[in-house]
């Protein structure tokens, strides 16, 4: 990765290194070998969509390649795929059929944008609403649902996997709600024994949450 050059040829991600959404599309570059540039959304409450590398949703991560623009984690990291030469099997949400893994992945989406939600609305800077309160309820419910499944969830994914868009997404969310300090992870054995695994992954150490400065 090169930080802050941007030219036709070099692809770049907009994004944060502090948002989970974006360590998705940035594990899966350095799984994949993907060189791109990295270009830092200053301003979360802008509502500017150039901040946004042209985003109309203003949000985070959005690929930039000579041909053209990729709006969101999937989006991104399938185009990565594509552009990468290498060829791992990597295992897509699509492919997930077995009710297990489905649900996994939908709750880890979800859970992800409910943290989104809380974290945004406390930036706002109110008091916790009803609503807010009704969103930390469903994320404890969903957390409790991924630790007692994970490892049916790991076990049911293929055995001769290279990557897969659910681990990695579980992995980010996890590190994250830690990071954020939006819920202590400490008693979550299971997500946290699968989380230390994954993050001996050179793509993992290389992405690891801060604040840019
Ligand atoms: N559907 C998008 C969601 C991305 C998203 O919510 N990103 C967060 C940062 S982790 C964001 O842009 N937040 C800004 C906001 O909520 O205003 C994706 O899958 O990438």
């Amino acid at each position: 990765m090169s930080v802050a050059r941007e030219d036709v040829t070099t692809p770049v991600i907009v994004g944060r290194s502090s948002s989970h959404f974006t360590r998705i599309a940035r594990i899966f570059a350095a799984e994949l070998r993907v060189d791109y540039s990295f270009r830092v959304l200053r301003d979360l409450l802008s509502s500017n969509p150039e901040d946004y590398g042209g985003n109309p949703a203003l949000r985070i991560p959005v690929l930039q390649t000579p041909r053209g623009v990729w709006f969101g984690a999937l989006n991104v990291c399938r185009e990565l795929r594509r552009m990468s030469s290498l060829t791992p099997h990597v295992v897509w949400p699509e492919e997930l059929e077995a009710p297990v893994l489905a649900n996994a992945q939908e709750l880890v989406l979800q859970a992800m944008s409910t943290e989104v939600t809380l974290i945004m609305s406390k930036l706002g800077g109110t008091a916790e609403s009803a609503h807010q309160s009704k969103m930390r309820t469903g994320l404890t419910n969903m957390m409790a649902w991924l630790e007692q499944n994970a490892t049916t969830v790991l076990a049911t994914l293929p055995s001769n996997r290279d990557l897969s868009f659910l681990e990695v997404t579980l992995f980010c969310l996890v590190r994250h709600l830690e990071f954020r300090e939006v819920l202590p992870m400490t008693s979550y054995e299971e997500l946290n024994a699968f989380c230390q695994k994954f993050e001996t992954r050179a793509s993992a150490m290389e992405t690891t949450f801060r604040f840019d400065t």
